[in-house]
């Protein structure tokens, strides 16, 4: 079984969008190991997207995402980080398939309503950014 993490961003927070996206990975079967919602300190976001750290769109990225609470979730599944990738659909909203959350709710390529790891090495860094151990529930 593989975890990964997911953050639904401020857009899909102050849009009502939490129960909608959860619903969709509750009904495809993964199981919740950990949910929150908090906001973001500036230090937990530039950790979180510390990739893209000297881009022309880092600092915009780090003011919307500490800009309102997100729901963060670790997801339990097979084949989890890209399972959930492919629901969440690629980066830009506009350009995203309908039927994955980005492709259904957004329309922008920065306000793109969730977060979700790319790789097991980033769900653990994303993970410690967020939780703290005992804030994540085995069976
Ligand atoms: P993804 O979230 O699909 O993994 P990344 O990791 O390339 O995409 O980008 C992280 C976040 O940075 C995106 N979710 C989006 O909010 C923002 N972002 C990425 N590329 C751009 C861009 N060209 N202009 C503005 N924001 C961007």
């Amino acid at each position: 079984m593989e975890r990964t993490i997911v953050i639904i961003k401020p857009d899909g927070v102050r849009r009502g969008l939490v129960g909608e996206i959860l619903s969709r990975f509750e009904k495809k079967g993964f199981k919740i190991r950990a949910l929150k919602m908090i906001r973001l300190s500036r230090e937990q976001a530039e950790k979180l997207y510390d990739i893209h750290f000297g881009k022309s769109f880092f600092n915009d990225l780090v003011n919307y995402m500490t800009s309102g609470p997100v729901v963060a979730v670790i997801l339990e599944g097979d084949n989890a980080v890209n399972a959930v990738r492919l629901m969440i659909g690629p980066t830009d909203g506009s350009k995203a398939p309908p039927g994955t959350i980005r492709g259904d709710y957004s329309l922008s390529i920065r306000e793109n309503v969730i977060h979700a790891s790319d790789s097991i090495d980033r769900v653990e860094h994303e993970v410690s950014v967020i939780f703290k151990p005992e804030e994540i529930y085995d069976d």
